[in-house]
């Protein structure tokens, strides 16, 4: 009985060898998927022109009733994030504007507004 339970072990030890040979396998099977998404991630840019409805620089945001931004959204009012409090410089409710958008894998934020 004790050789049996030996046996059982040996042939335990063998599997578990060839099988921890397997890992180093599977990588070179697998496509590495990083560097082909990496490399899609661009920063799309879309003009937009519009009235500004409030300005908020806390966050810095500013609210926009826009017209269509081609290729992005139809005409709406909505609030954008803004990369720098500076955009927001010398601008009022009821101005009228033009602004660039980057949308970054979902996240919108305005990148510059040029006063009408
Ligand atoms: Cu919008």
């Amino acid at each position: 009985m004790a050789q049996k339970g030996l046996i059982v072990i040996c042939l335990g030890l063998i599997v578990t060898a060839a099988c921890s040979k397997q890992p180093v396998n599977q990588p070179q099977a697998t496509p590495t998927p990083v560097s082909g998404p990496a490399a899609a991630v661009q920063a799309n840019s879309y003009q937009g022109v519009g009235v500004v409805k409030s300005l908020n620089p806390q966050l810095p945001a500013i609210e926009i009733d826009h017209e269509e931004v081609v290729g992005l959204m139809p005409a709406m009012q909505m609030e954008f994030p803004v990369t720098d409090v500076s955009l927001l410089n010398g601008l009022a409710v009821n101005d009228r504007i033009d602004f660039t958008i980057v949308d970054q894998t979902g996240e919108m934020k305005i990148i510059a507004i040029k006063k009408k």
